[in-house]
């Protein structure tokens, strides 16, 4: 069976990269890019979507003969915040629309990010296991935690072949991050290489877990690869890549450049970093599909300076 792939916010922070991952893997045609507006200079085939809206999702999903979904539009925690009850509708009705139009078309696999935003005050917040309980402080964990369960419905009721990941904060040269906590990671590059200094929104000591990008897409694919009977866990499997805190980060990036400088001013994003883990256990996902993260904190910094020095370079000539 030819597989065909949609991908639900395909010009986000994660769905930029994921999207051309997934076009070298099956080829142009087999890759259908959708989001809420379109990109001029995007290569591929593409379709406007607003994933709220289940009608015209579906004529996408029958129009393609659509064999795989990943849905990747959501609110984010720090704008979620804002307008909560909003966050929660956009967030659960995108989800059901798909898990439905999958459902009711036989869409072979989704794929569904959750988040280390799922977790509360309840937990280990140190290698927080895969298990714990879930009682989590924002609108956006929330719907996060209320979709991992869903899609454990879908699965044991349906057989709907939904796989996740708990994704930490997410740090790529690519794309830029939208609303979340985690994003401060992203910008500091942007300003050190820019020669400019930073203002933090978060305190120089707050650890949090993260990954490159790199490895966040390799992780993506290789779950989505995984054979069916090695997938144990069918809410959202805990990932790891790297645990750092500002000023760590701060650290590795003066090694390049010494005089970069920054200042501390946390907002109220600092609360909800407060909720979150240090560090994540991710026996499961190593168990079950042998995953592995490949980047430190330094490899990061050294490649994603590299990378942003070039595009910056590239359009101020
Ligand atoms: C956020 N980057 O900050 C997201 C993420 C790890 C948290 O899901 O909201």
């Amino acid at each position: 069976m030819i597989n065909m792939i949609l991908v639900i916010g395909a010009f986000g922070q994660l769905g930029t990269v994921l999207t051309e991952k997934l076009q070298v893997k099956w080829g142009l045609n087999r890759v259908i890019a959708s989001d809420l507006v379109s990109k001029a200079d995007f290569n591929g085939h593409f379709e406007t979507l607003d994933a709220t809206d289940f009608k015209a999702l579906e004529q996408i999903v029958t129009k393609y003969k659509i064999t795989e979904i990943y849905h990747l539009a959501a609110i984010l925690s720090a704008n979620g915040e804002k307008f909560p009850l909003h966050t929660w509708d956009v967030n659960m009705t995108s989800l059901f629309n798909v898990l439905e139009v999958a459902r009711i078309h036989k869409v072979n696999k989704v794929f569904y990010p959750s988040s280390i935003a799922v977790f509360g005050d309840k937990i280990e917040r140190v290698n927080t296991p895969q298990s714990p309980n879930l009682t989590p402080a924002t609108v956006y964990g929330i719907s996060k935690v209320s979709g991992e369960i869903w899609n454990n419905y879908y699965y044991n009721k349906y057989g709907l072949d939904v796989r996740s990941l708990r994704y930490p904060g997410v740090i790529g040269y690519q794309s830029l991050p939208g609303g979340g906590t985690t994003d401060y990671a992203v910008d500091i590059y942007h300003k050190a290489v820019k020669n400019e200094s930073f203002e933090c929104f978060l305190e120089a000591t707050t650890k949090l877990p993260m990954i490159f990008m790199d490895d966040a897409i390799r992780a993506t694919i290789e779950l989505m690869d995984a054979p069916i009977e090695d997938i144990n866990v069918r809410t959202s499997y805990n990932l790891s890549g790297m645990s750092f805190t500002p000023k760590e980060l701060y650290h590795s990036i003066k090694k390049i450049y010494p005089d970069f400088k920054i200042s501390y001013k946390p907002d109220f994003r600092q609360n909800i970093a407060n909720s979150w883990p240090k560090s994540i256990d991710d026996s499961s996902a190593r168990n079950d599909w042998e995953w592995k993260p490949a980047f430190d904190l330094d490899m990061m910094t050294e490649l994603m300076i590299q990378k942003l020095k070039e595009y910056y370079n590239s359009i101020t000539v």
